[in-house]
């Protein structure tokens, strides 16, 4: 008598021979108002989803209510403290003011919003108390998952739907809890990072008048006056280390709707779940390496190869021939490749742009040279091998290399700036789901055999 797995295994070659059929041959049919190949192909192609704050065109790549990157950071708000802060980049709150309403806030709307972002910003205590009983061992984006999560118990739509609520004004309370969650995130970054790798010591403050990015940067420990400053940083190193939050969380925040993390918080969303249950759902499909892990992927993979290749990273042949023994063990080359892209991400060309107008404080970064490097070489190695659909490239490819530079070097970590960041477009969504009061997303499915006509 055969166990389970046996049992199984036992009818597998057979679905396999199926599935490779109707791969193969049927892809182009259609089934409804899909074809089979979209189905079967992680509804590749398929429009199926509104989205209002962000497109990605195949060769352009993102757009913010139809504004390009650079277009964002020439009208955004950046840091009031401008005497103080020359080189701000734009702020993520005016990114999600900019999203939500397809407004430019102006700086004193903005001010305003930080100022209340900060107000905001200190966590429950059974939160606190939850994360510092966590083993320490736990990867950093369930402890952000876990804290997201929690924090359902603050819900002021929750508790607004279980009195009874009129469906049109559900929104209100949504955006409450969205910015209630927004505001929580530097201070909850900053103790994640603090109990992972700080044996929980208080790293920093929240600062009234600081911005949000300044915020989590300070409650990590890399600004000079709101916090120990664990990394020894000089004064223009702590500035540009809050710009690259700034310039990361801003950029990182929206990508259309299609992608796991945005479309796993509007599917959550969509069963009217509150923003905290939503946008932890959406928190658990970033920590996937296909999505946001790529973030810690690249880096590791960056310290190898450059180990592998014995510190040689202008070595051309050297590089190819360890992204080949990569692709002949069947692994991927992280940080290239894109579901939609077909050309590079221009937020991987911005990210590099950061570096480039700090030349001074890059010029003997060997991890930023190799991944330039990689970027002119990588393409030609992955359309000679001739899988993916694009060789370029991606999002993830460079900000880990720049975070690394400033003294944020525990790779594990990096997706959990990405998660912060993540937040705004797809919870700017979730307040528009409740205004325009759309349903629960509820697709139908179908067998294998269906669709191969059996
Ligand atoms: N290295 C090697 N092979 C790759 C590849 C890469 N970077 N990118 C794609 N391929 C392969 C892919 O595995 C697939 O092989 P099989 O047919 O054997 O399954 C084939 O090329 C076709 O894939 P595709 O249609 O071009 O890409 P997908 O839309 O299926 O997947 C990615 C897109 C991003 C998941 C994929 O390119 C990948 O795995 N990249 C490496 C991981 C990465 O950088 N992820 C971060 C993505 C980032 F944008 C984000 O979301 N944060």
């Amino acid at each position: 008598q055969s166990d389970l797995k046996t049992t199984l295994k036992a009818v597998i070659p057979e679905r396999l021979q199926l599935y490779s059929h109707v791969k193969k041959d049927l892809s182009s049919h259609q089934i409804g108002t899909q074809t089979v190949g979209s189905v079967i192909g992680g509804m590749r192609g398929s429009r199926a989803l509104l989205w209002e704050s962000s497109s990605v065109d195949p060769n352009k790549g993102v757009t913010f209510h139809g504004l390009t990157i650079e277009e964002c950071q020439a009208a955004l708000p950046k840091s009031k403290h401008e005497s103080t802060d020359p080189k701000s980049e734009m702020l993520p709150e005016s990114m999600f003011w900019f999203l939500l309403t397809g407004k430019l806030p102006t700086q004193s709307q903005i001010n305003t919003f930080s100022s209340e972002l900060a107000h905001k910003g200190d966590l429950p205590e059974y939160v606190v108390k939850s994360l510092d009983n966590l083993p320490k061992t736990l990867h950093p984006m369930t402890q952000l998952s876990i804290g997201i999560s929690m924090m359902n118990n603050e819900s002021v739509f929750a508790k607004a739907y279980a009195k009874g609520i009129p469906k049109t004004d559900a929104w209100e309370y949504v955006l409450d809890d969205v910015i209630n969650l927004i505001a929580k995130l530097p201070a909850l970054v900053g103790k994640i990072y603090s109990n992972t790798y700080y044996s929980g010591k208080n790293l920093g403050t929240i600062n009234m008048d600081k911005d949000w990015s300044y915020n989590m940067a300070s409650s990590m420990g890399f600004t000079l006056d709101d916090s120990v400053n664990i990394k020894d940083l000089s004064k223009s190193q702590s500035n540009d280390f809050v710009n690259l939050v700034r310039l990361y969380c801003a950029l990182h925040g929206d990508h259309e709707g299609g992608n796991v993390s945005a479309h796993a918080t509007h599917l959550v969303g969509s069963s009217l779940s509150d923003p905290f249950l939503s946008y932890s759902a959406g928190v658990q499909g970033l920590a996937g390496p296909l999505h946001g892990l790529a973030a810690q992927e690249v880096v590791r993979f960056i310290l190898e190869m450059k180990n592998a290749i014995g510190g040689d990273i202008n070595h051309k042949v050297k590089i190819e021939e360890y992204l080949w023994s990569l692709l002949n063990s069947n692994r991927v080359i992280p940080g290239y490749g894109h579901g939609v892209l077909r050309k590079a991400d221009p937020r991987f060309t911005a990210m590099i742009r950061f570096g480039d107008n700090r030349a001074e404080e890059f010029s003997k970064d060997d991890n930023l040279q190799l991944v330039k490097n990689l970027s002119a070489i990588a393409p030609s190695v992955l359309t000679e091998h001739g899988k993916t659909k694009n060789p370029y490239p991606n999002v993830d490819s460079s900000s880990g290399v720049l975070f690394y530079h400033y003294g944020l070097q525990e790779t594990l970590f990096l997706t959990v700036i990405f998660g912060a960041s993540r937040a705004l477009g797809p919870l700017s969504q979730l307040v528009w789901d409740r205004v325009y009061g759309l349903p629960i997303e509820r697709p139908t499915s179908v067998s294998l055999k269906k669709l191969a006509g059996l």
